[in-house]
């Protein structure tokens, strides 16, 4: 395709998209709309709709939206289904299957009463089939292969065509060898932005993901067959510090979506405000109603949205609050080792394993801030460094950043926040205190100092009566 027809169909998309030159375009038959495809894994500029209806476009965590083609009363876009390569977080790469270039696909954006005609092009070595998730629509367009509509066989072509009845929150995904395609990373997210856009209006807007795989360390391809013990566990196919932050300038009402693709539910957090959920998978809270929380589950297959006013400045931190699902595969089958005196047993391990570590005699977070030989390909459990240290974290977890006098699209990453003085948690070098109260346990036995992650029922048996607790 020639500079200058691709600049044709951007036209439609917008000017807005300064990525441009990342999205390689791909000459299709007579007909069919671009397929274009996305390998930065860092966030996108918002795609500001050039016609139709106004609307403030989304920024997609780690993604991009997908341009589209006015033909007629349609709004064209073209899904291309295939292996992609997904850089997880600096330093391991996963071979996945996703659409155009990327895992998830990129975000489709959409108005309330667009007709949407979304051409499938399947590259994949088996079928597939896309199912628009919570979208009212024709039986025939729902995507479930062999229930509503022949599977997509690879090489082949197919057209789904709906009208966006309503606003809100969607995903798509596949609906054929679902299992597999979804471990693989196969999903995207759906926006349709309401007819009226001062309705439901807000400043920034953004949405993710949420998606695990299991990998073992060292390898690239997930495991399809896991039910449960994922050990990646990513906002849009990333998992921290690979994941954007949510850039807010002071002062802006922003809204946060997400859905959920994995097999289990999350709790996601955010410091420092509280907000209102003000979507769910079936449309907009009525304002009266929206609960407000500062942590809100979300279940498998489910899509949520929460708002706040971003008036509060700093770097606050948003996370699931399952914590195993902040850190990433070597956090997984890691012994318990509190209160063991590793100095004895390690020489003794690394005689059969050379290059063994010993992990967590006194808890993990000593982990974070390790240099440990990880196979190639491995991400740490915990990592990531701030101003003040190690952040010990990983999975998903990312920072709100907010911050004041940004410009309306600016979303670069503004650094570390700096903080009033007098406004960050100190050591005491004063007087010494006085002992606080403290209740008085219960003996187990057991020396607090001596607590150690051994089974008590494999202790030593006492003589009978020789124990003051009974
Ligand atoms: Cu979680």
């Amino acid at each position: 395709m020639t500079d200058l027809s691709r600049r044709n169909f951007l036209g439609a998309g917008g000017l807005a998209l300064a990525g441009a030159s990342m999205i390689s375009g791909r000459t299709q038959a007579a007909g069919l709309p671009e397929a274009p495809t996305m390998t930065e894994a860092t966030m996108q500029p918002p795609l500001y709709p050039t016609s139709g209806p106004d609307y403030q476009p989304v920024v997609t965590l780690n993604g991009w939206t997908l341009p589209w083609r006015q033909k007629g009363a349609w709004k064209e876009f073209h899904l291309v289904a295939e292996p992609v390569v997904r850089e997880l977080a600096p330093g391991m790469k996963a071979h996945l299957w996703g659409y155009n270039g990327q895992s998830p696909g990129p975000t489709i954006e959409a108005v309330q009463g667009d007709k949407v005609r979304i051409f499938v092009t399947n590259r994949l070595p088996e079928n597939t089939a896309v199912h628009w998730h919570g979208q009212l629509l024709p039986n025939g367009m729902d995507g479930v292969g062999g229930l509503t509509q022949p599977h997509i066989p690879p090489g082949k072509t197919f057209v789904y065509e709906f009208i966006c009845q309503k606003s809100g929150t969607f995903m798509y995904h596949p609906h054929s060898d679902e299992m597999v395609q979804m471990a693989m990373g196969m999903m995207g997210f759906f926006v349709v932005h309401p007819r009226d856009p001062a309705e439901r209006r807000v400043d920034r807007d953004f949405v993710f993901l949420l998606n695990a795989f299991d990998i073992e360390a060292g390898s690239y391809v997930p495991k399809v067959n896991t039910m449960l013990d994922f050990n990646l566990w990513c906002w849009n196919s990333r998992v921290f510090p690979g994941i954007d932050p949510l850039v807010v300038r002071q002062g802006d009402k922003v809204r946060v979506r997400f859905g959920n693709l994995t097999m289990t539910n999350h709790p996601i957090h955010m410091h420092g405000y509280d907000f209102k959920v003000t979507g769910t998978d079936g449309g907009w809270v009525p304002e009266g109603a929206a609960w407000p929380e500062v942590s809100v589950d979300v279940a498998v297959g489910q899509m949520r949205a929460f708002e706040f006013v971003a008036d509060a400045p700093g770097d606050w931190a948003i996370h699931c609050h399952k914590s195993h699902h902040t850190m990433n595969a070597m956090g997984h089958d890691v012994k318990t080792y509190i209160g063991v005196n590793m100095n004895k047993t390690a020489p003794a391990i690394k005689k059969v394993a050379p290059g063994y570590m010993p992990m967590g005699g006194a808890g993990m977070g000593e982990m974070g801030s390790m240099e440990m030989p990880l196979p190639d390909n491995t991400l740490p459990m915990m990592t990531g460094f701030a101003q003040f240290g190690p952040v010990e974290m990983g999975g998903m977890f990312s920072v709100v950043k907010v911050r004041p006098g940004l410009a309306a699209d600016d979303y670069k990453d503004p650094g570390w926040y700096k903080h009033p003085e007098g406004t960050v948690a100190y050591e005491w070098t004063g007087e010494q205190l006085a002992e606080p109260a403290r209740a008085s346990p219960p003996d187990s036995g057991v020396k607090a100092a001596e607590f150690r992650a051994i089974d008590p029922r494999k202790r030593p048996v006492r003589a009978a009566g020789g124990h003051g607790n009974h």
